[in-house]
C-alpha cells in the first residue's frame, strides 16, 4: 500500500504530487509515496519550480521531491535518486553548522592546539616508511610528500577518525537548508553522482558538512578530483591511496606548480589556499609541510 505522509511534513508542491500518486494508486501499490513522488518528477513531466529551502526539518521531504528532477536534470541517475529519496534530514549538522566557530586563534596557539608537533613527527616517519608511495604521488602530480601527509594529518590524524555523519543526508540537509543553499547543492548533486558510479552509497559516513574520507574532500570535489590510485576500479575516499593520490590531483588542478615553493608568500601557497580559506590553516599547513619535507 502506498503510505500517507505526515500531513505536518507535507508542503504545498507535497500536496499536489500526493493528489497525482493517489490518482495513479492502482499502478503505485508496492512503492513508497517518495519514490511515487520522484517517479512523477523525473518520469511524468511534472511542472519544475526551484525546490525551496527551508529552516527546520517540516519542509525537507517536499525538498527532496523537487531536488530530485533538478538532480535528474543534472545528469543524476536512479542510484542517486534512490539515495536521496532515503536521505534523513539531519539535525545534528544543522547544529554544528551553526554553532561553527570562526579561525580566531593566532597562528602559534593554532598549531598547538591542532597537535602540530605531533602531526609532523608523525608525519616524517609516515613518508620515511612509504617513501616509494610519496614519491610517485610527487612524479605524478608535482605536490611534494610533506603537503599531502600535514594534510592528511590535520584533516582526520592520518585517518583516525573520519566522521559519523551520513554523507548523502548531511549533504542534502546542507543544500536544504537556506543558508548557504547554493553552496551546498552542487556538492548534494556531487554526492548523489558518486552513489552511481559506487564510490559511496547512501549509508556512507563522513564528517558533519559531508566530508569524505582521509582527507575530507567536499562531495562534488570529490566527484570532480577523485582518482583511483590502488588500481581496483573504483575512487575510494576511503582507502588512504585514493584518498592521497586525489588530494594531490586537486592541488595540481588547482595550479601548482612542480619544483615551486609552497612557503607563504611562495608560488604554490596560493594553491594550498584553495585547499582551506581559513589562514591559519593555510600557514599551518605550509610550515608543517616544510618541517615533514625538511
Ligand atoms: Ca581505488
Amino acid at each position: 500500500m502506498i503510505r500517507a505522509p505526515n500531513s505536518d511534513s507535507m508542503g504545498e508542491e507535497a500536496f499536489y504530487l500526493w493528489n497525482a500518486v493517489c490518482k495513479l494508486g492502482l499502478l503505485m501499490r508496492s512503492i513508497t509515496f517518495l519514490s511515487a513522488a520522484f517517479l512523477l518528477v523525473a518520469g511524468f513531466g511534472a511542472p519544475v519550480e526551484a525546490a525551496q529551502c527551508g529552516n527546520n526539518s517540516g519542509g525537507f521531504n517536499a525538498w527532496k521531491a523537487a531536488f530530485a528532477q533538478e538532480a535528474a536534470n543534472a545528469g543524476v541517475g536512479q542510484r542517486g535518486l534512490n539515495a536521496l529519496a532515503q536521505a534523513q534530514y539531519a539535525s545534528g549538522t544543522i547544529s554544528a553548522d551553526r554553532n561553527q566557530k570562526s579561525f580566531k586563534y593566532t597562528l602559534s596557539k593554532f598549531m598547538q592546539v591542532r597537535g602540530a608537533d605531533t602531526i609532523v613527527a608523525q608525519g616524517r616517519k609516515r613518508k620515511a616508511r612509504d617513501a616509494a608511495f610519496y614519491q610517485s604521488l610527487e612524479a605524478r602530480f608535482g605536490v611534494p610528500a610533506g603537503v599531502i601527509i600535514a594534510i592528511h594529518g590535520m584533516e582526520t590524524g592520518f585517518g583516525g577518525f573520519m566522521g559519523d555523519s551520513a554523507v548523502v543526508s548531511a549533504i542534502t540537509t546542507l543544500a536544504y537548508d537556506c543558508r548557504r543553499s547554493d553552496f551546498f547543492k552542487p556538492h548534494a548533486i556531487g554526492a548523489l553522482k558518486l552513489v552511481d558510479t559506487g564510490a559511496i552509497t547512501g549509508s556512507t559516513k563522513g564528517a558533519k558538512h559531508g566530508e569524505l574520507g582521509h582527507t575530507q574532500f567536499l562531495p562534488g570535489n570529490a566527484l570532480r578530483y577523485g582518482i583511483d590510485a590502488n588500481g581496483d576500479g573504483r575512487v575510494d575516499f576511503y582507502n588512504q591511496a585514493d584518498a592521497l593520490a586525489s588530494t594531490a590531483n586537486f592541488l595540481r588542478q588547482k595550479g601548482w606548480q612542480p619544483g615551486k615553493g609552497y612557503g607563504e608568500g611562495q608560488t604554490n601557497f596560493a594553491v594550498i589556499k584553495q585547499w582551506n580559506a581559513a589562514g591559519v590553516y593555510q600557514k599551518a599547513i605550509a610550515i608543517m609541510a616544510a618541517r615533514i619535507d625538511g
